[in-house]
């Protein structure tokens, strides 16, 4: 059982990991790190293989720097021990699967025993609690169910914390909207994609989305920016947090936002060791503070033990504020297989995202295009976004201009901008798709 304590800082009741020094943190992960290399490399081959390989053996793991011995786990090592290869445990004592949806190759299977789904539900609960929601709130969970780790592995945590949990899922918006007017939930999860969608569909309605129930929104599992945020907590009315996982480390909670700092998610250290490595040259592990690609060590799983997992997610570690001991990570910049390369210049959509919106006449809808016309060498982008609903054609012609000088300004590309009616583009029922290459493969 978890031992509990008063936090001088909030209201609420915090677990004991989540006020130790650094020293007992790194103490702990210390123990938790070499049992669970030895535990990995004693049940799943694929460790063991690629221990031997690399010459490393779980003994070698004096101090928490010799982590770095070890050789990387990566989507790919998933998919080829696809379907339970990686797991550690029998298939009776695994409770649960999840798995990614595999739109690109086969999907990636994760497991979890029933110490491993507490284990996870215990940290959604302390991320939650983290952003703002406390015991006996009504929560609305807009994330999807079903293989998909966000709506069941929110629920368990909301469950846990002790809230009233709305299983409502992703989809059905005008359903959603119904349930937040009958129900009054107090916090909401969802993507925040799915959260605009939402607050997008009220407006159309008639109904302002600043006057709900709603204080909280909990939100994840695609990239987002501090002008999106600020973007939902004025129309909503709200506090929003992040949160942030992965399927193959655990699901969302992997780490959480403090709503007292709003200063990015806090690592759930305490169960997860992570690295930030040069995605070009990942043998080299960088500083605090460097930005570089996000690893993970899973310290407590059972079912499904994960070894300096390459996230692929770019980001930087920063030293703790609101939990001291858990470092945090930086707002995820975009994942290197999300960048987009054109005519030599590297671009996530984020970047879009945060100087879009910073122009008035702007929504945050928008899409970006890559092409390659008909007898050009070099590829184009256009980015199509939505006006505002009050704006002119010549208001949305001038936005359009000043979007297309920013983005040459601050990202060194040019494109072309397109600024199209409201309601136009596809809106977001979950994780949203932004690009959309039509360019020639190959
Ligand atoms: O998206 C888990 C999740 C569910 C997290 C609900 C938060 C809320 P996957 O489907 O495996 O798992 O996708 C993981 O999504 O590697 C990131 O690229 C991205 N991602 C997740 N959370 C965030 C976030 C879930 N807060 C991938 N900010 C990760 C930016 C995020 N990107």
């Amino acid at each position: 059982m978890t031992q509990e304590t008063a936090a001088a800082t909030t209201d609420a009741v915090l677990d004991r990991e989540e006020t130790i020094s650094r020293d007992e943190l790194e103490a702990l992960q210390l123990s938790r790190l070499q049992h669970t290399v030895a535990y990995a490399y004693d049940r799943v081959p694929l460790y063991k293989r690629k221990f031997d390989e690399a010459g490393v053996h779980p003994t070698d793991l004096r101090e928490l720097s010799d982590l770095a011995k070890f050789p990387f786990t990566t989507k790919e090592d998933l998919r080829l021990e696809y379907p339970f290869g990686m797991f550690a445990v029998p298939q009776n004592e695994v409770a649960r699967i999840h798995a990614s949806s595999g739109t690109t190759g086969r999907a990636t299977v994760v497991g979890y025993t029933k110490k491993d789904l507490a284990d996870w539900a215990k940290l959604v609960a302390r991320s939650l609690r983290a952003s703002g929601v406390r015991p006996g709130m009504k929560v609305h969970n807009a994330y999807g169910y079903g293989l998909f780790t966000g709506g069941m592995g929110a629920h368990a945590g909301a469950e846990a914390l002790g809230c009233t949990v709305i299983p409502i899922s992703g989809g059905q918006t005008e359903r959603q909207i119904t349930l937040i007017q009958d129900f009054k939930p107090d916090a909401i999860l969802a993507t925040p994609t799915y959260l605009l969608t939402i607050a997008d569909a009220m407006i159309k309605q008639g109904i302002d989305p600043a006057s709900t129930s709603l204080k909280y929104a909990v939100l994840g599992a695609e990239p987002w920016t501090e002008e999106m945020r600020h973007e939902l907590e004025v129309t909503m009315n709200i506090k929003a947090c992040d949160i942030y996982g992965l399927s193959e480390v655990m699901g969302p909670g992997v780490a959480g936002e403090a709503v007292e700092t709003q200063d990015g998610s806090h690592i759930w250290e305490d169960h997860f060791r992570p690295e930030i490595i040069d995605a070009f040259d990942p043998s080299v592990v960088l500083g605090d503070g460097e930005p570089g690609e996000l690893v993970f060590t899973s310290l407590t799983k059972e079912a499904l033990p994960i070894i300096r997992y390459r996230t692929k997610d770019l980001t930087r570690l920063l030293p703790g504020t609101a939990r001291p001991a858990h470092r945090r990570m930086g707002r995820i910049t975009g994942r290197s297989d999300d960048m987009i390369i054109l005519r030599g210049v590297n671009l996530f959509p984020s970047q879009i995202e945060e100087i879009a919106l910073r122009i008035p006449e702007l929504s945050p809808h928008f899409q970006l295009e890559l092409t390659r016309p008909e007898g050009h060498r070099m590829d184009q982008m256009t980015v199509k976004i939505e006006r505002r609903d009050a704006v002119t054609a010549e208001g949305a012609a001038a936005a359009a201009k000043v979007l297309q000088q920013q983005i040459k300004i601050h990202v060194g590309s040019s494109c072309a901008v397109d600024v199209v009616d409201p309601g136009s583009l596809e809106r977001s029922n979950g994780k949203l798709r932004r690009i959309y290459d039509m360019r020639p493969k190959g």
